[in-house]
């Protein structure tokens, strides 16, 4: 739309700080949150006391929103914890937010794709959920959703190729003679959603010129090496289990290796032969 004015006079907002304020407004008015962290957001968002609940929510409102105007598939990213002191009336910080993915209780991601899809564990599996346009329900139609021991895809950014580290080259090099198949989305729900059915590993490893990825802790890596697990899968920093990390930041980003089990392992022995 041209300008920023509807032809009903509301503000147009770019569909990012859209879904952000959704995210925002939603989960203020479940009165089940006390502390958010988006993606969107350079601090945490503090709920009113009145409305404070335990839970600390992570999200990624708009994932992938560079891809929106060529209609590649995008999604929503969130993660939820308990916060640490539930006593009422007990100050919510920054602290709550800096958990470590191990302390996950729920996570989840929307794509919105050929289809819409929410995908959620709340710790004892993971499920798959499709929009229903004709009902406008979400119906179960992927349960227990399982990531095979072994995929044939690969899946990262082969334009950094110059950069990567001698573990992360010998990998892909690995695949290239293997002639397996590379698919590479360049957003993070679809990349994933796609390793999880189909198998296989998608990577975002450090560079040499951003030593610890692009990829969010928090909000990115902690709820997909969350469901990844639950999915019976690996989600590795090439050195330690993902959800192990002890998050520093709200905004920090780690390297990050996730998918068939098998797959991972390789890039962690990897990591070990080179010492690194
Ligand atoms: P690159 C999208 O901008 C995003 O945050 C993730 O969804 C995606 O995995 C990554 O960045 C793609 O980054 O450097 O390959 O364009």
């Amino acid at each position: 739309m041209a300008g920023d004015v509807n032809v009903q006079g509301e503000e147009v907002k770019k569909l990012d700080v859209l879904a952000n304020d959704l995210f925002i407004n939603m989960i203020k008015s479940s009165f089940a949150s006390c502390l958010m962290v988006s993606e969107e957001n350079e601090t945490v968002i503090e709920v009113d006391v009145e409305k404070q609940g335990k839970y600390v929510v992570c999200f990624d409102p708009l994932d992938g929103s560079s891809n929106i105007d060529c209609l590649v598939s995008i999604g929503s990213i969130f993660a939820i914890y308990r916060r640490l002191d539930e006593s009422s009336g007990a100050p919510s910080s920054v602290k709550d937010a800096l958990q470590p993915g191990r302390k996950l209780i729920a996570a989840g991601y929307a794509l919105y794709g050929s289809a819409t899809m929410m995908v959620i564990s709340i710790g004892n599996g993971v499920n798959g959920f499709m929009l229903d346009p004709s009902i406008g329900e979400f119906v179960l139609t992927d349960p227990n959703l399982r990531i095979k021991e072994k995929g044939k895809i690969y899946s990262l950014n082969e334009g950094y190729a110059n950069m990567w580290d001698p573990a992360v080259a010998e990998y892909v090099q690995g695949k290239k003679n293997q002639k397996a198949g590379s698919r590479y989305i360049g957003s993070m729900v679809a990349d994933v959603h796609r390793t999880i059915k189909y198998g296989g590993i998608f990577m975002y490893p450090a560079t040499s010129d951003n030593p610890n990825g692009k990829l969010r802790l928090l909000y990115e890596c902690n709820p997909m090496a969350y469901l990844v697990e639950q999915a019976g899968g690996m989600a590795s920093t090439g050195k330690i289990p993902v959800l192990d990390v002890v998050p520093t930041g709200i905004h920090q980003r780690i390297p990050i290796f996730l998918g068939s089990s098998g797959d991972v392992q390789e890039v962690i022995d990897l990591y070990k032969k080179h010492n690194l």
